[in-house]
């Protein structure tokens, strides 16, 4: 049977870089387990975070990666697709490799729904994906389990 999913959970970005330009932008991540084991459908909401209006992106892709495994995963980026109707929302699904906590970096280059202001940063939201056992069941590398927690 598929690992148990059993998250669905709700972050806010906690952490973001510098603008490469124009406003700032600020996400929330919200995903599901799909019937596939390690498969997740992901609901991305984009805003700025001065006007807080959704941002219309002409890209926005999603890179995971494990902060407590530093180099054990290369997981290429996924494209996220934008939701008919509803600017500022986007949906990208994640094949990840294993549970446990996963910091996805979420890059976006667009503009403000309403005044079009260039929106283009790249914002890292947390998020725990599967049972909550980190690293249970993970089959690479070493020392995992003693990897500090961030
Ligand atoms: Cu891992």
């Amino acid at each position: 049977m598929a690992a148990r999913a059993t998250f669905a959970a709700l972050a806010l970005a906690c952490l973001a870089w510098p603008a490469l330009a124009g406003e700032r932008a600020a996400a929330k991540v919200a995903c599901e387990p799909t019937g596939k084991a390690l498969v997740w459908s992901c609901a991305i909401a984009v805003t700025a975070r001065k006007s807080a209006e959704p941002v219309v992106a002409d890209s926005l892709s999603v890179k995971a990666d494990m902060p407590g495994m530093p180099m054990a995963h290369n997981l290429p980026p996924a494209s996220a697709m934008p939701v008919d109707d509803m600017p500022g929302h986007y949906k990208a699904t994640l094949e990840l490799e294993m549970h446990g906590e996963w910091a996805l970096a979420i890059e976006v280059d667009g503009k403000t729904a309403g005044a079009g202001a260039r929106v283009r940063d790249k914002v890292i939201v947390k998020q725990e994906f599967g049972s909550g056992r980190m690293h249970g069941g993970h089959k690479h590398g070493s020392g995992h389990g003693a990897a500090p927690k961030q």
